[in-house]
């Protein structure tokens, strides 16, 4: 099989691919990065992501980038883990929303809360609209439960759960109890448990 090597510095948004590989069960290699030694802005790491951000993936001789690009990649090419929902599926579309929807909704409505712009957006321009009606919309989807897509633990909820568990811990999001129900059921996967100790003793070394 293929190498999977993540380019990681922990804890940052590559924890949410390290956490997506704990649940793949495969093995995988760690390049670590410094953030605060800027490792990201050196030569060789640009050669593998130009924009000097983690997580990279490489698998084999492929290099993915962006960490719900390689949660989606991931969970299509190692099917056995049913981390999917595959093709042919009709549930894939609404699975993919998801996916998409956090860094595309989620992260952007947070960051543009947690740093304002000088000149307020017009909602029709932002891709995400506005941060209540953002939030709102994921309570409604993570409130029944027990994951975003219901009885199976998804890719999704890796994207989704990543992105509330690190807007709660930074105090970026609102802590609503359908967020802090979902996460606290994310909390007791081992495979999340496994990636945050082996994150913490490698930011510790
Ligand atoms: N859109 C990227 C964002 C990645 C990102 O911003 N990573 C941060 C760590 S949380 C980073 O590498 N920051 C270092 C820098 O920009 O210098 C993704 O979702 O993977």
């Amino acid at each position: 099989m293929a190498k999977l090597t993540l380019y990681h510095a922990a804890p940052s948004r590559s924890s949410i691919v390290r956490w997506m590989l704990e649940e793949i069960g495969e093995p995988y290699d760690i390049h670590h990065l410094s953030l605060s030694k800027e490792d990201n802005r050196a030569p060789e790491y640009l050669a593998v992501n130009p924009m000097g951000k983690v997580p990279a993936l490489r698998h084999g001789d492929v290099v993915i980038t962006e960490a719900a690009a390689i949660c989606t990649y991931l969970a299509d090419e190692f099917p056995h883990a049913k981390l999917n929902i595959p093709i042919g599926d009709v549930r894939r579309g609404i699975y993919l929303k998801w996916l998409f929807f956090g860094p595309s909704c989620i992260e952007p409505a947070m960051m543009d809360r947690a740093f304002p712009r000088k000149e307020e957006a017009r909602r029709g321009a932002l891709g995400y609209g506005d941060f209540d009606t953002v939030m709102n919309v994921v309570a409604k989807a993570v409130a029944k439960g027990p994951y975003i897509m219901g009885d199976q633990f998804t890719a999704a909820d890796v994207v989704i759960g990543s992105d509330l568990r690190f807007g709660m811990m930074f105090k970026m999001l609102p802590e609503r109890s359908e967020f802090t129900a979902y996460t606290g059921r994310l909390a007791q996967r081992p495979a999340l448990q496994r990636a945050q100790a082996r994150d913490e003793e490698l930011a510790a070394a």
